[in-house]
């Protein structure tokens, strides 16, 4: 296995990567390589490079140092590209990864080939922050270091739900809570709270939804005329297909929201008995058995006619 501390002590100047629309597990995992290089090995000069970054994760420790500009050509001894199931994903941050005397790949994506010089892909491994807690090491976690990881393997197993979250990551969780860390606010304020304007939306698809084929099926839509409405962007809607799921009855929640007239992209989430990803698949999109997407064109009606019926023939199927 890779020994972080061997690699470190080498290294003078080190780069981490994350990728492009960095998610909480990305931004944890890169922290923590941060604050645990700034803890045990204060000489060496680190900088985290990611594009965008949302404000709620300004609560872990050096994330106000998170590096957004890309336009100094420097040369690091290592680069570790963190989260990043290709090389693509690195956006323009790219360059630091491409002239680095050594490059480090640390994930957990199944599709990550192992583009890095040495990597360490783990892809039963819930989260990239699972992975990296091991790297550290319990006895080398700080409070800073443990809310970095607990942030990233909370987002990435939708806190602790999903089927990645195994009785391992529970482990590592259980090493991480024994720092002290906050563990309820971090995950209030970084995954649950929404603004008022995203509660507000999130409010009025739930009213407006539709219920379909007994029940089965609830729909959710946002209008293009909506977001500019209430002044937001697509990003404000995660969620809602979650909330629309927590139906009592139903097994399929379908969200649509419009990209231009006539063009609407699709999430759905799955109780289980319909695999979405097979119905996403029909219309050029994909996923999970539980959720999927894809984007679809024509109106609301037939769009969502064309998807019952997939749903309904699986329904039928199963029964
Ligand atoms: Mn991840």
């Amino acid at each position: 296995m890779l020994n972080l501390k061997e690699v470190l002590q080498e290294a003078k100047s080190v780069a981490i990567l994350g990728h492009i629309r960095p998610d909480g597990d990305c931004i944890g995992s890169c922290l923590s390589l941060y604050n645990y290089i700034e803890t045990y090995f204060p000489n060496i000069e680190a900088k985290v490079y990611l594009q965008d970054f949302m404000p709620e994760f300004l609560m872990l420790k050096n994330a106000d140092k998170i590096e957004h500009d890309y336009s100094e050509d420097k040369v690091y001894d290592v680069c570790f590209s963190l989260d990043s199931a290709d090389k693509a994903r690195h956006g323009e941050y790219v360059k630091y990864f491409d002239t680095a005397k050594k490059t480090i790949g640390i994930d957990h994506h199944i599709s990550n080939q192992g583009f890095a010089e040495e990597h360490l892909i783990i892809s039963d491994a819930s989260a990239t922050a699972e992975i990296m807690s091991e790297l550290i090491g319990k006895e080398n976690l700080t409070k800073d270091i443990a809310e970095c990881l607990y942030l990233g393997i909370a987002h990435d197993t939708g806190v602790f739900q999903y089927s990645n979250a195994s009785p391992k990551t529970f482990r590592v969780v259980a090493d991480l809570l024994e720092t002290g860390i906050e563990a309820s606010r971090i995950i209030d304020e970084t995954f649950y709270q929404k603004s008022y304007v995203q509660n507000q939306i999130l409010g009025r698809t739930l009213m407006e939804s539709i219920m379909l084929m007994d029940d089965k099926v609830i729909v959710g839509a946002v209008k293009l005329k909506d977001m500019e409405f209430y002044g937001v962007t697509p990003k404000a809607l995660d969620g809602i297909v979650s909330q629309l799921r927590y139906t009592r009855g139903v097994e399929v929640a379908i969200f649509l929201y419009e990209l231009e007239p006539q063009r609407y992209k699709i999430s759905m989430r799955s109780n289980g008995k319909v695999d979405v990803s097979k119905v996403a698949g029909y219309f050029g999109g994909g996923g999970h058995v539980k959720a999927a997407g894809c984007e679809m064109s024509g109106n609301f009606y037939d769009v969502v006619n064309n998807l019952t019926l997939h749903i309904e023939a699986q329904l039928q199927e199963n029964e």
